[in-house]
């Protein structure tokens, strides 16, 4: 039987957006995410200009963490926690994101949070941006479009570094900052960085404009904060689903790795800090405008991130004789080759699963940057059914988990990736990201509450619940 390392962080994951609630209590201000309406699969969800009287907006209210964050708490202890990866709400901080003084309201929820998690041994996990943008910040300086946008995240960051410095010593700076490569998905841009593409503008260079903000944004945070705990591990988080070439024909296989390029290219810039020459390439043969600006190298390479955090739900494949019109579709990842892959199976909303593709990324993650990696998201979006005794036998969900642990087990004791921890993508049920719906729940925890907003909010453990808090208390990742 293998074992984990005895500190190795057990955890889950949640994102402030996806299950506080509260969105304008304690002088919250809106975020990009308030002003995004309920989708469904296959139905995309609405930006709307402002909050509409009419709309139902599955964010705001979530599943009210906001008002019963002592309890969910006490259940997260139970399963044995030991660490909680969420975010803080930047609009909680700063309503509108350019104030020069910080909502004190919202600074003492985050003390509270962190205070009872340490309180029940839980150690706290940070994301300072997790899609949650002062709306704001993206209605008037167009979000990461503008440089000042760059100032107000590292005020933020300063702020909340300081403020929490005795309290947490992980941090990551961006959710899945290179998810806006599927440049198709108007989703991505809008949430990682406040921006709409406009009429007559390449999506790919506005992105790549961007995320230059966000990735010096990214690296003076870095900067900060080890200035204010040199202590801190902050890291870089990245969404990562590879890239498999449909057959050992050499034109697949190229394919596949010029696909990759898309997945590597920020996680190069901020564990290597500085852009790799294929990128550059491509800003000359494509003849981006890149705004770089002088120092920006050394900003880059000054503020290189401790370790590597990064999502893996699902692998894609690639064909190069195929040109589907995969636009958007994020099973594929948006790729214009994407084709499905005979050897695995998907779940109801066609996310693959590939537990072998978990050990093969830890693998091809380590090779390349030989930095401690932190998985921290992986996670099984199905529809839970309550029997009548109240249980709720979620074996798929099990079965997915264990699989994916048993894989990262086999990185670290066979392959020897340095793996800091694991925490599971919706350790209790929360507001789907990409269809806004409690129907696709991820949680060991299930929560009374469904797509139209109606239910009591009662909780309930799923069967999950015990199975994980079994793993956590013998540290077993193979049977
Ligand atoms: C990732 C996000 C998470 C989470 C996850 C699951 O992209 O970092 O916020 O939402 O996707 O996706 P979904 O909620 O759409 O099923």
């Amino acid at each position: 039987m293998q074992q984990l390392p005895k500190d190795f962080l057990w955890g889950g994951a949640l994102a402030a957006h996806q299950f506080e609630g509260g969105w304008n209590a304690g002088g919250k201000g809106p975020s990009v995410v308030d002003v995004m309406t309920a989708g469904a699969h296959g139905v995309p969800r609405k930006i709307t200009a402002e909050i509409e009287e009419n709309e139902f907006y599955p964010n705001h209210e979530a599943i009210d963490f906001y008002h019963r964050f002592k309890e969910d708490i006490v259940m997260f202890s139970e399963m044995g926690l030991k660490c909680l990866r969420t975010s803080i709400g930047w609009s909680r901080i700063f309503p509108k994101g350019d104030e020069e003084e910080p909502n004190e309201e919202g600074l003492q929820f985050y003390d509270d949070v962190f205070d009872e998690l340490i309180k029940h041994g839980i150690e706290p996990v940070i994301t300072l941006s997790h899609f949650e943008m002062p709306l704001h910040l993206a209605r008037e300086y167009g979000g990461f479009r503008s440089r000042k946008v760059v100032d107000h995240f590292v005020r933020f960051a300063e702020v909340v570094f300081n403020r929490y410095k005795d309290k947490v010593t992980y941090w990551m700076t961006f959710n899945e900052i290179n998810n806006k490569m599927d440049v198709h998905n108007p989703l991505f841009l809008w949430t990682n960085s406040g921006v709409t593409v406009e009429e007559g503008e390449n999506a790919k260079e506005i992105m790549y404009q961007t995320g230059h903000h966000e990735l010096i944004a990214s690296a003076l945070a870095v900067t900060k904060g080890r200035e204010i705990n040199p202590e801190f591990e902050i890291g870089a988080m990245v969404s990562h689903v590879p890239i498999y070439p449909y057959s050992s024909n050499p034109e697949d296989v190229m394919l596949a790795e010029e696909y990759m390029r898309q997945r590597y290219f920020f996680p190069d810039v901020q564990v290597r800090g500085y852009y790799p020459r294929y990128a550059l390439k491509e800003f000359e043969r494509e003849g981006y405008d890149i705004p770089i600006l002088d120092g920006d190298e050394e900003i880059l390479l000054n503020g290189k991130v401790d370790y590597l955090g990064f999502s893996y739900y699902m692998s894609t494949t690639v064909k190069s004789d195929v040109q589907a019109d995969n636009k958007g579709d994020i099973v594929n990842g948006g790729l214009p080759h994407g084709v499905t892959n005979p050897y695995i199976q998907a779940s109801d909303w066609g996310w693959s699963i590939d537990p072998t593709g978990l050990r093969y990324t830890l693998n091809r993650f380590y090779d390349r940057y030989q930095i401690p990696l932190f998985i921290v998201e992986n996670g099984f979006g199905a529809v839970d059914t309550i029997e009548d005794d109240g249980s709720i036998h979620d074996d798929a969900r099990i079965a997915y988990l264990q699989s994916h642990i048993e894989a990262l087990g086999k990185a670290v004791n066979e392959d020897g990736v340095e793996l800091i921890g694991y925490t599971p993508w919706g350790i209790i049920d929360i507001v789907s990201f990409t269809t806004g719906e409690m129907k696709k729940r991820y949680g060991m925890i299930y929560v009374d509450r469904d797509n139209e907003g109606n239910g009591s909010m009662e909780r309930k453990k799923k069967d999950s619940f015990h199975w994980y808090k079994d793993v956590i208390a013998s540290g077993r990742v193979l049977d």
